[in-house]
């Protein structure tokens, strides 16, 4: 039990970007990834009805049962739909497999046994998340965001984007990429975590980038939560989704400008939502989970930076049919028409960006946005599009175009060191 106290404190913090717990590294679980070990185990156990051990054998006595990672998907550890693990696991941290006696280097997390990255001491861990409100346009921004990280930014900044295992890429593909980018529709709403199982599971990438002596990881973990999880803060605590927020290393923001009142009631597009609930509330909502869980009072400033994103931009560059139109589009001389310069960190373009949305926003939401976002240390207010074109019915015929989808996240990404 005794624990050697200091070394603890000098590994970072190691998130675990599928439970969001905080791992002590000293701390961890192994697999072994010796074939017959988890089976060995399973009948060794049975027949000694080993009374410590006998939870993690099924009931007829022929596998190995994972406890934590069932609990993690919502099952009965005791049930007959418990996890089954193919790898032995070893809960201690001798460093070696009870059944083979080899050593073992495959570490999971504690809490729910997913795997832990080998450079997880070195590199730490920034969990970057994205949120908003009902038919804001989440899923499709992630699905055309990773999509853009992977083939165009990653380069650009000299790194790579890589899943973090298999069923992040089965996922993506399956949930996203093949609908959208193959088939030419558009995604459907997302389910609330309540009724689906599917969103629980965040979709993980490692961005390496090679430009220092030794290369940079950040982990994506994109969680496609369904607007109407995050209504109420009870909601939220409920669902866990406080302490994945809590713990992010930056926030995206995502507000529809045709939810908003002001701009709702004078644009002309088609398919336009309806009004929106106030986009200050939501935020609100997230500030108050973030300053519970980190013990915050509600003077003090929050220190996770935040990308607050209009989406479907494409919308606001149409030509004013109207005056009343013309108050709430994005003109010729618009900041946003001005590219970013690539393989860098653009400053100048950002600030100016900056600077415009807030004016925007203020002018069409109120003075009391901008104050909550400013309960935020660092902010930077962006607009992006996915799609590039605002769909007709349920296709997209032209496909996708996205617009400045990556803004936000480069910014994030120059908090955390990017240059
Ligand atoms: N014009 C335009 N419309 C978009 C864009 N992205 C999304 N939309 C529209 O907004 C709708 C909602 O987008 P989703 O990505 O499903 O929104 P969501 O936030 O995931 O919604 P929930 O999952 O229900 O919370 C889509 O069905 C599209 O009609 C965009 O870039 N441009
Ligand atoms: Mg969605
Ligand atoms: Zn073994
Ligand atoms: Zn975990």
């Amino acid at each position: 039990m005794a624990r050697k106290q200091k070394e603890v404190t000098s590994s970072p913090e190691y998130i675990c970007p599928y439970c969001f717990s905080n791992v002590d590294l000293q701390n961890v679980h192994y697999v072994c990834t010796g074939p017959t070990c988890a089976r060995s185990f399973a009948t060794a156990t049975f027949s000694s009805r080993n009374a410590n051990d006998m939870k993690y054998v099924s009931k007829d006595g022929s596998s190995e049962i994972d406890p934590e990672k069932s609990l993690f998907h919502g099952k009965d550890p005791y049930g007959s739909d418990a996890v089954v693990t193919r790898q032995h696991i070893i809960r201690n941290s001798t460093g070696l497999c009870d059944v083979c006696r080899r050593p073992v280097y495959n570490r999971v997390c504690p809490i729910c046994h997913n795997a832990i990255p080998p450079g997880a001491e070195e590199d730490g861990n920034r969990i970057f998340v994205i949120l908003g409100p009902k038919h804001v346009g989440k899923s499709h921004y992630i699905a055309v965001l990773i999509n853009q990280l992977k083939n165009y930014v990653s380069t650009e900044f000299n790194g790579v984007l890589n899943a973090a295992n298999d069923s992040t890429t089965l996922k993506y593909r399956d949930m996203y990429y093949r609908r959208l980018f193959e088939e030419k529709r558009k995604l459907l709403p997302t389910k609330s975590f309540d009724v689906s199982e599917e969103s629980r599971e965040p979709l993980i990438y490692y961005l390496r980038i090679f430009n220092e002596e030794k290369p940079q990881v950040y982990t994506f973990a994109f969680f496609d939560t369904a607007g109407e999880d995050l209504t109420s803060s009870d909601k939220m605590m409920s669902l866990s989704l406080n302490s994945f927020i809590a713990r992010a290393a930056g926030i995206v923001y995502l507000v529809d400008p045709l939810q908003i009142k002001y701009i709702n009631s004078r644009i002309n597009v088609d398919n336009k939502p309806a009004v929106g609930p106030d986009v200050s509330d939501i935020l609100n909502n997230i500030c108050q989970i973030i300053r519970t869980n980190k013990k915050l009072k509600a003077k003090d400033k929050i220190d996770i930076p935040i990308a607050v994103s209009l989406t479907k931009s494409d919308v606001l560059f149409k030509a004013p049919e109207n005056e009343e139109e013309d108050k709430v589009l994005f003109g010729q001389c618009s900041s946003l028409h001005i590219p970013r310069e690539h393989g860098c960190y653009d400053k100048e373009n950002f600030d100016q960006i900056d600077a415009e949305l807030e004016e925007y926003l203020r002018r069409t939401v109120g003075d009391h946005f901008i104050q909550t976002v400013n309960g935020f240390a660092e902010h930077s207010f962006f607009a992006v599009s996915a799609l590039g074109c605002n769909p007709v019915g349920s296709s997209l015929p032209r496909g996708v175009s996205p617009m400045r989808v990556e803004d936000p996240f480069i910014w994030l990404l120059n908090r955390e060191g990017l240059r």
